[in-house]
């Protein structure tokens, strides 16, 4: 394989000094650039093109050519895993996702197992292989999957939720079949992001969108412990050659020391925390990912600009005066309706102002 053109991602996930802070942005392939849509047009629906390996390099290398972006994402979906344990995973215009079949009892969630990777969610592997040749060393490719909490989520609700009434439910009535299913989860987890390694994704990170809507006391019980198996269990190498693992959290602001403390590489932040505080509170343990609450791109560009410069100074301040161990990012992900002129104003700030 080529060498890395740019490895600043990498470098910053292991806190090592960087030339600039390195940037990406959540969703930054995405329905806000009229070219995707373009791609999304000709493959007919989303479903199709992510299950295009071409298209979804097509897709993935799509944000890269109009911005100087240091890190590229796996085009694809945090839902393969539970359609490829047979769930039947399908899209209703301007609903988002749906499942055919949903998981609410203990005798469905027995029958529940690992998918085969390289059969099952061979499209996913064939898209990592494609990207990583194509991108041809320019960036880093990162590699991802849900928390076994976020699936759990939309298998047991059957799609996206306000209220997460119906897992809630069964985590007061009948815990011991929510633990079976997240339990399969994280093997699944731990063997989708395995796979994607092998295929060639050089970090990986798994988005913990929903565990902020538990009470401390059920994050506890029904996503920290699974987040730290993966942490623990999913082998990536050693030192220099270790493949980083980022724990991105909605809402994760109580829980920092304890995923600093879970073995993961980094930890992904949203917007209602200030870095400088995430950053003390972690004490160089982890690196940082965030934080801009992606609203900021609704903003002029000289909003956009302020906010760029508090939230890498916020790091800074919080991180002993150093910028290493910050990837900067948005706090969620970007929307459709966003102004790629803004992306292109904010990635641009955080490499000059940054310089070192
Ligand atoms: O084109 C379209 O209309 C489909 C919209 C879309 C897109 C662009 C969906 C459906 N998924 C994706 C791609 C996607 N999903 C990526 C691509 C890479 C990138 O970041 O550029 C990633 C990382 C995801 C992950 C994902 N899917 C998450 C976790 C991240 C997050 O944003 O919190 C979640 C919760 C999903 C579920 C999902 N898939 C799609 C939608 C619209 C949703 C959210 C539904 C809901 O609100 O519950």
């Amino acid at each position: 394989m080529t060498a890395l053109k740019n490895d600043r991602f990498l470098r910053a996930l292991r806190r090592e000094p960087v030339d600039r802070t390195p940037v990406w942005l959540m969703r930054q392939a995405g329905r806000y650039l009229p070219e995707y849509r373009a791609t999304r047009k000709q493959a007919g629906s989303f479903l199709a093109m992510a299950k295009n390996p071409d298209l979804a390099c097509e897709v993935t290398l799509q944000p890269l050519r109009r911005f100087d972006l240091d890190a590229a994402i796996l085009f694809s979906d945090i839902l393969t895993i539970p359609d490829a344990m047979g769930l039947g995973l399908y899209f209703v215009e301007g609903e988002g996702p749906k499942f055919e079949r949903t998981v609410r009892s203990a005798e469905v969630a027995a029958k529940l197992s690992v998918p085969d990777m390289e059969t099952e969610l061979r499209y996913v592997m064939d898209a990592v292989r494609v990207i990583r040749r194509e991108l041809d060393g320019k960036v880093p490719l990162i590699g991802f999957s849900g928390s076994p909490w976020t699936l759990a989520c939309y298998m047991v609700e059957g799609g996206g939720s306000k209220d997460f009434a119906r897992i809630k439910a069964l985590a007061h009535n009948d815990p011991a079949t929510l633990h079976r299913l997240l339990s399969v989860n994280t093997d699944a987890v731990i063997a989708y992001l395995s796979a994607q390694r092998a295929a060639g994704a050089q970090a990986l990170q798994v988005f913990d969108t929903w565990g902020g809507v538990l009470s401390p006391a059920m994050y506890r019980e029904f996503s920290l412990p699974y987040l730290q198996r993966i942490a623990h269990g999913l082998e990536r190498g050693d030192d220099a050659e270790r493949t980083p693992l980022i724990l991105f959290g909605k809402g994760n602001a109580a829980y920092l020391e304890d995923l600093a403390a879970s073995g993961a590489e980094g930890v992904g932040v949203d917007w209602l925390v200030e870095l400088g505080e995430a950053a003390r509170r972690t004490g160089g343990q982890v690196a940082l990912q965030g934080n801009l609450d992606p609203a900021t791109l609704y903003g002029s560009p000289d909003a956009i600009r302020r906010q760029v410069r508090h939230a890498l100074d916020s790091y800074r301040d919080g991180n002993n005066g150093s910028r290493d161990g910050h990837v900067f990012n948005l706090g969620h992900g970007m929307s459709p309706d966003m102004d790629p002129e803004h992306v292109g104003v904010l990635v641009d700030e955080v490499h000059a102002y940054s310089a070192r």
